[in-house]
Order: C-alpha cells, then sequence, then structure tokens
C-alpha cells in the first residue's frame, strides 16, 4: 500500500465492518466504499490528472486495495448471514414434541343435571317435557292458577313486574297453563325452568331458581295416580327404600292439595343432620288440579280431572349433593361446577 488516501480508506473499511452486525449494514459499507459513488470509485476518477507513470502504480494499489476490502467485505458477509440465522433459528424453534395447550372443555351444570334426571325419570312415565316463556303475563302466572286478587304473592314486593300485566313467572305452571289452554286431555306434561321472586339471597333463597312442574290431566285421575307416581319419582331420585307421606297443604291451583315428604335418604328416618332429627325431608308441593284451573283451558271437569306438582330444583339438587348453600350455583366456581360432571 502506497497511498494515504487508500490506506485511509481499508481503514474505514476495517473500522465499519467490525461494527457491522447485519448482511444490510454490510452492504450500506461496500456501497459507501466501492459502489459509484464509493469513496473509492471517486479517487479511482481522480487518476485521469496523474502521469502514466503515477496512474500505473496507482491503479496496481487501488486494485488490491478493493481486491482487500472485498475480501473483508465477503468474509464480513458470510459472518453476519451465519449470525442471523442463528439468531432466526432460535428465536423460531417449535418443539414438536410439546404437548398442545390444554383445551378446557366445559360440564353440565348441577341444576342441568338434576333437571335431564327428573325429566328422564317423568318421560320414562309418559311424560313429555315443555317449556315456555320466562316473562309471562300476569294472566298465566295468577289469574288462570285460581289466585285470589289479593294473594300475597302477587305483590310488587314479591314479584318482578315489568309492566302492569306483565312478570318474571314465578313458576313454571304458566307453561302447563299454555298447554291447557292450546290442547285437549290426555295431558301429561312437565315444566323445568327458570323462576323469580323478589328474595334477598342467603344460604336456601335465591330471586332466580328453577322448577320442575308436572301436570297429567285425563278421565279418571284420582290422588292415588298422584300419589304412585311421586312416589316412585321419590324412590328412583333418592334410593329404593324411601318411602314418602302426604300431608294436607293448600295451594290456590289444586284442591285438595299437599306436601309430600320422604323418608331421609341418609338415616332412613332414625334422624340425622340431613333430615334435621325428624327423619322426613319436604321434597315437592302436589295436589288435585282445581276446576277453575281446568275451566280456563276449557276442559271439561265433568269428564277430566288431573293432578299437578312441583318441586324446587335447587332443594332437590342440595338434598342429593349435600350442597350446603343455595348461592354455590350461581357463582360459576368450576372447582365447584366440575365436582358434579
Ligand atoms: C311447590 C308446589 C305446585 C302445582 C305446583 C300446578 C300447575 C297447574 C295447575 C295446578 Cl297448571 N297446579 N302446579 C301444583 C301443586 C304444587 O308446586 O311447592 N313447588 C315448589
Amino acid at each position: 500500500m502506497q497511498n494515504t488516501q487508500l490506506s485511509a480508506i481499508l481503514n474505514e473499511a476495517k473500522a465499519q465492518l467490525e461494527k457491522a452486525v447485519s448482511r444490510s449494514e454490510t452492504d450500506e459499507v461496500r456501497v459507501k466504499l466501492l459502489g459509484k459513488k464509493g469513496k473509492l470509485t471517486e479517487i479511482l476518477r481522480s487518476m485521469g490528472s496523474m502521469s502514466p507513470d503515477d496512474r500505473k502504480k496507482f491503479g496496481k494499489s487501488a486494485n488490491e486495495a478493493r481486491a482487500e476490502i472485498e475480501g473483508l467485505l465477503a468474509r464480513k458477509f458470510e459472518e453476519v448471514k451465519a449470525a442471523e440465522h442463528a439468531l432466526r433459528f432460535s428465536a423460531e424453534t417449535v418443539d414438536v414434541t410439546e404437548p398442545g395447550a390444554d383445551i378446557r372443555i366445559g360440564v353440565r351444570h348441577p341444576i342441568t343435571l338434576t333437571i335431564d334426571e327428573i325429566s328422564r325419570i317423568f318421560m320414562s312415565m309418559g311424560f313429555s317435557v315443555t317449556e315456555g316463556p320466562e316473562v309471562e303475563t300476569v294472566f298465566n302466572n295468577f289469574d288462570a292458577l285460581n289466585a285470589a286478587p289479593n294473594h300475597p304473592s302477587r305483590e310488587l314486593t314479591d314479584t318482578f313486574y315489568i309492566t302492569g300485566d306483565t312478570l318474571l313467572r314465578t313458576q313454571t305452571s304458566p307453561v302447563q297453563i299454555r298447554t291447557l289452554m292450546r290442547r285437549q286431555p290426555p295431558i301429561k306434561v312437565i315444566a323445568p325452568g327458570r323462576c323469580f321472586r323478589v328474595d334477598t339471597a342467603d344460604a336456601t333463597h335465591s330471586p332466580m331458581f328453577h322448577q320442575v312442574e308436572g301436570l297429567l290431566v285425563d278421565e279418571d285421575v284420582t290422588m292415588s295416580d298422584l300419589k304412585g307416581a311421586l312416589d316412585s319419582f321419590a324412590k328412583r331420585m333418592f334410593g329404593a327404600d324411601v318411602r314418602t307421606r302426604f300431608r294436607p297443604h293448600f295451594f290456590p291451583f289444586t284442591e285438595p292439595s299437599a306436601e309430600m315428604d320422604m323418608s331421609c335418604f341418609k338415616c332412613g328416618g332414625k334422624g340425622c343432620r340431613v333430615c334435621k332429627g325428624g327423619g322426613w325431608i319436604e321434597i315437592l308441593g302436589c295436589g288435585m288440579v282445581h276446576p277453575n284451573v281446568l275451566k280456563v283451558g276449557g276442559v271439561d271437569t265433568e269428564r277430566y280431572t288431573g293432578f299437578a306438582f312441583g318441586m324446587g330444583v335447587e332443594r332437590i339438587a342440595m338434598l342429593r349433593h349435600g350442597v350446603d348453600d343455595i348461592r354455590l350455583f350461581y357463582e360459576n366456581d368450576m372447582r365447584f361446577i366440575e365436582q358434579f360432571k
């Protein structure tokens, strides 16, 4: 190397390539020094004014410098290319043997499972399952069910009214009223679903809860049919050895009316924590359909009679599974929900 300009360019090439970390940065160095407007190119242009002798010598040196820089560039290029690949490989590494992300499949809710179980039992006795709206008319929810105009459950403090004549149903009976008004006997349906009553939530109360009601209307239906069907239900839901008893009660929509107790499935009736010592557990309300209700559906009350019943799904689920707080059903804590699948 005989020329200070050339050695300056060579040093510049070395210094800049030292810093370059990518192929594009390396190429920038090439353009700056060897490109059309590069420094070396510029110097070569100035050779025109040299004597032939100087030009020959300088040209030789310049070619050597170019060759050296090209060599440096080529080496650097390979170096950063390898580094870039290594970086990309490590960044894009996929462990094909890694197990896939856990897909969480939900489970059916314990209330759904309980409704399904109750429905299955009544379906096996020939009942069909019917559904209806949660927003109902005051007529379907109260008037049609023979509730006196001053019946306490009609109060604003007990029922969620939407308007003066619509409300959130307080039981699923309106579904059966709809069935009665649409069809003629024989009628044999159950109506599971969500109900609403103004209530402060505590361990046994919730303003939203579920019921399964049943209605059977046909010729020659008696209280014995009611007792047989509901006793059979209790045995299949809670165990073949439970016994049932019927205590007189009052409902506006049935006459006579009763509440059904079953002997405690836990202690067999001796008295324990589950039955609170009494040996009996109340599980549903029932009765012979009041003629006034049958008349709403245009049913000939001289020819047909019927029985009806209603039960709280949460209560049945709590008894069966030993759940002590109704609010657990509505918190959507999967640790709770998943125990019932
Ligand atoms: C209870 C009591 C009951 C009914 C519901 C009913 C429906 C029609 C006609 C007559 Cl369309 N009755 N339903 C009858 C007796 C009792 O529910 O304690 N439920 C939780």
